[in-house]
Formats: C-alpha cells, structure tokens, sequence
C-alpha cells in the first residue's frame, strides 16, 4: 500500500495544474530575527512552499527558526536536509532524499538510515525523493560535500537513467540540482524528457536567475522551480517573489 502525507497529496494536485514557486531559505545565513519577517514576504509575494536546508551549518537552533518561520506563514515548511542535522520538529515534511550520483554510500542510503528512526518519532512526513546534481553544481557546497559525480550536461541519457531507475525504486520525486548559485541551471531538455517518461514529481534548483530561465523551467515539465540565492540578495522579497509567482501563475501543464 502506497502511503502519501497531506503535503506531497497537495503538492502533486496542485502542481498538475501549474507549476509551483519554492522558495528556500538556508538556516545557517538568516538570523533567527529575520525569519518571520522573510516568511511573511514570501507568502505575500505569492511562493507555494518554503525549503528549509542547507549544506553547512543548517542545523543549529533549526527547530527554533522552523518555528519562527512557522509563526508568521501558513505555507508549507518543508525541510531540505544537507545532512542528518537537517531534521528538525515542527516542519510540515521532509524532502527525504538520496543522493543518487554521489560515489560515496553514506550520501546515498547510510545518513538516510541515521535519520529515518527520528523523523518517523517526530512524525514528520516523508516525501521520497531521489537527487541528483549536475554539472556545474559539483563545484558548489552540495556538490563538494556529496562526493558528487555530476551528471554531464550534454548526457541527458545519463539523468533519464537515474530517473528511471529511481521511480522503478518507488521514489515519486526527483530534484534536479545545479548546485546553489551555479553559473548555469539544469538544462530544459533533460527536465522534458523525465517529464515525458516519467510519473516522477519533478522539482528544479539551482542557478535560477532570471523570469526567462524559470518560465522555461515550467513550460519544460517542473513541477517545483526553487530559488534560494535570488532571494537572499534581493532588497525587497516580496516584489521579486511576486514577479515570478505571477509569472509562473499563468502556466499550465497536461501532466
Ligand atoms: C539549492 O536549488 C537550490 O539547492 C537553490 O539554488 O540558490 O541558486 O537559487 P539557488
């Protein structure tokens, strides 16, 4: 029997019709004063869902900032976990994630298997995700600190493989990453493909800049589109988020 949680249910109905605005924030550079104030802008600004995660540090006082997100938005919380010290109470789910293309195990299978017991006693939802990191996003923190083998730019039969053979393993979502703040983002193409050959929930990050790159994002097949770095450089939040959500509104896919 195939469990799905309250979050992953409405993301999949919600995301069937448009594509969805993540926007994530990294713990480990926001302070704990800023975060309500940032949750509120990004829910007037229109986001979908907020990330919450991030390679280096994440997990100090997470639970404190969870909640001080949580306090100022109804937006789903959903944790993006960089590693074990990822999983905190009080977020709505969890992207629970292997990092298909690392070459070491303990990114793959071994840090999941030390945080399962915790965020099944925290009764946290689990959203199973495979993730996979392309090039260049084998220079940035994620990659660097997966012991990644990126995913060549100009291989998409590569990445098809590895989305194949994740949903042939029962996972109902995939994360194509180009690392945070990569020069360029996961190509178009790659995501059309999974798209067409795949049931997979898609969602992509890393290296969104621009209107243009995120809409082609959409209109390629994600479900989620994620921004981290544009938001954390933006003076005003909520303008930046509102251009994009109003953009991305008028999107709409036969999934
Ligand atoms: C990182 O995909 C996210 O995991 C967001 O990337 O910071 O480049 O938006 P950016």
């Amino acid at each position: 029997m195939i469990y799905m949680g309250d979050v992953e249910r409405y993301l999949r109905e919600e995301s069937s019709r448009r594509t969805l605005l993540a926007t994530l924030i990294d713990p480990a550079n926001v302070s704990i004063e800023n975060l309500g104030e940032i949750a509120s802008n990004l829910e007037e600004g229109g986001a979908d869902l907020i990330l919450v995660g991030g390679s280096i540090g994440a997990g100090a006082d997470l639970e404190r900032k969870i909640s001080a997100i949580k306090s100022k938005t109804s937006l789903p919380v959903i944790l993006f976990p960089g590693n074990v010290d990822g999983v905190a109470a009080g977020a709505d789910a969890i992207l629970f994630m292997s990092l298909l293309n690392s070459g070491n195990p303990y990114w793959i299978i071994q840090a999941q298997a030390l945080a399962a017991p915790k965020v099944k006693k925290l009764g946290i939802e689990p959203i199973p995700t495979a993730y996979l990191i392309f090039e260049p996003g084998h220079t940035t923190a994620a990659g660097w600190i997966g012991w990644v083998n990126p995913i060549p730019r100009r291989k998409p039969e590569i990445a098809i493989a590895y989305a194949l053979a994740a949903e042939m393993l029962g996972m109902r979502w995939i994360y194509l990453e180009a690392g945070s703040g990569a020069e360029e983002p996961v190509p178009s193409a790659v995501i059309k493909s999974i798209a067409k050959l795949t049931n997979l929930g898609i969602i992509v990050g890393g290296g969104l800049r621009t209107n243009e790159q995120i809409l082609e994002r959409a209109e390629a097949g994600a479900n989620i589109v994620v921004i981290g770095t544009k938001i954390e450089e933006s003076k005003d939040i909520k303008s930046e988020v509102k251009a994009i959500s109003t953009a991305l509104k008028g999107t709409s896919k036969d999934l």
